[in-house]
C-alpha cells in the first residue's frame, strides 16, 4: 500500500536517559535490528545513531544518544553530554527511558536539563525483572505525579514487552511530514562506522570495568573486494600497559574480539568480512580534540 506524501507523519524521536538505562537496546528492538551497541557497562554508547522505522503512515527515526553524565570530565564526555543537548533542539519527540523502581538522582538530573517545555513520553524499562508486576503500581503514580511526561508506558526493550503501545504514544506526536527516508531503510550510517562500533561493543564486553573507557578504535581502510568487504582497525589504547591486556596471551584476546565483531559485522553486511585488527598507543586520546573529530565526535 502506497501512502501519499499528504499522509505521511515523520519525525525524529530522541532516546535520552542516564547511562545503562536500556537506550541503545530499545532502538535496537524497535527497528529490529542490531544497530547500536550495548553492554552491560554504562557510558557504552558514544555517538548519535539513527535507526529507522517506518510503519503505516508514520516513519520514525529514532536517534540514540550518549547516557547524560556527569562523573567524567574529558573532552569526551563533553563532546557526548553537548551532543545529547543538540539532539534535543532538533527533535520532535522525547523518549526518557529509565529503569522500572529506580529513579534516582542521575534521572532527576536528566530531567533538570531538559529545555523548559518539553514533555518527554517517559518509558520504564526493564519491567521484565519486576515480578509481581503489581509492584510497579505505587511507582507508576509516583512518575504520574511528578507531572513532567506526556505519557508514561513500562517496557521490556530486551523482551520486545509494550513496544506497541510505546510506539502509538510517540506517533501521536510526529508532526504530519513526508517521509525523509525511504521505506526499508533502517540507519543512516555508513558500514565503516558500524566496523568500528562494533568492534568497540566487544571492548565493552571482553575488557573488564575499566578498560573500556581508555580505549577506541580507528578504521583505517575498509574496501569491498567483489562480496567482500576488507578492514583494517586500530584499537587505540591510553598506555603501554593496556596494550598486553588487549592482546591477551598469545593473542588470544585480540582474536577473540575480532571473531565475534566479524560474525556481527557478517549479519549487518549480508557478506563476508575480513577483519586486520592492531593495537595503538596514543597517549591522552580521549582528551585530544583533534583525534576526537577523527573519530566523528563533533565539537
Ligand atoms: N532485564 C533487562 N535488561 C535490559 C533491558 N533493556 C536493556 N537491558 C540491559 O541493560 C544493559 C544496558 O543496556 P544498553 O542498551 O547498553 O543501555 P544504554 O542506556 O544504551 O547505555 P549507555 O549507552 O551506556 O548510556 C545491557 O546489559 C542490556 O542488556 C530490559 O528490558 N530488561
Ligand atoms: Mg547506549
Amino acid at each position: 500500500m502506497s501512502i501519499s506524501p499528504e499522509e505521511q507523519r515523520c519525525g525524529t524521536v530522541a532516546i535520552i536517559g542516564r547511562p545503562n538505562v536500556g537506550k541503545s537496546t530499545l532502538i535496537n528492538h524497535l527497528v529490529g535490528q542490531k544497530l547500536s551497541i550495548t553492554s552491560r557497562k554504562p557510558q557504552t554508547t558514544r555517538h548519535r545513531i539513527k535507526g529507522i522505522l517506518t510503519q503505516d503512515h508514520a516513519q520514525f527515526v529514532f536517534v540514540d544518544t550518549p547516557g547524560i553524565q556527569t562523573k567524567h570530565a574529558n573532552a569526551l564526555h563533553r563532546a557526548m553530554n553537548r551532543s545529547v543537548l543538540t539532539t534535543l533542539a532538533e527533535t520532535d519527540v522525547v523518549v526518557m527511558v529509565i529503569e522500572a523502581l529506580k529513579f534516582n538522582a542521575d534521572d532527576q538530573r536528566v530531567l533538570d536539563r531538559l529545555p523548559a517545555g518539553i514533555k518527554p513520553i517517559l518509558a520504564i524499562n526493564k519491567i521484565d525483572r519486576v515480578h509481581p508486576r503489581e509492584r510497579l503500581l505505587p511507582f507508576l503514580a509516583q512518575m504520574g505525579a511528578l507531572n513532567r511526561f506526556s505519557a508514561i508506558v513500562p517496557i521490556s526493550a530486551q523482551k520486545e514487552t509494550q513496544l506497541a503501545p510505546l510506539l502509538g504514544e510517540i506517533q501521536l506526536q510526529l508532526p504530519l511530514a513526508e517521509w525523509m527516508y525511504e521505506e526499508n531503510d533502517v540507519t543512516d550510517a555508513n558500514e565503516r562506522f558500524f566496523a568500528a562500533e562494533f568492534i568497540r561493543e566487544q571492548l565493552f564486553r571482553l575488557l573488564g570495568d575499566e578498560l573500556p573507557y581508555a580505549v577506541t578504535v580507528s578504521i583505517e581502510s575498509f574496501t569491498i573486494e567483489g562480496t567482500m568487504r576488507r578492514i583494517q582497525a586500530v584499537i587505540l589504547v591510553d598506555q603501554d600497559n593496556q596494550k598486553p591486556i588487549v592482546i591477551g596471551r598469545d593473542g588470544e584476546k585480540l582474536k577473540e574480539i575480532g571473531q565475534r565483531a566479524r560474525l556481527d559485522l557478517e549479519k549487518l553486511f549480508g557478506s563476508k568480512v575480513f577483519l586486520e585488527l592492531w593495537v595503538k598507543v596514543k597517549g591522552g586520546w580521549a582528551d585530544d580534540e583533534r583525534v576526537l573529530k577523527s573519530l566523528g565526535h563533533e565539537f
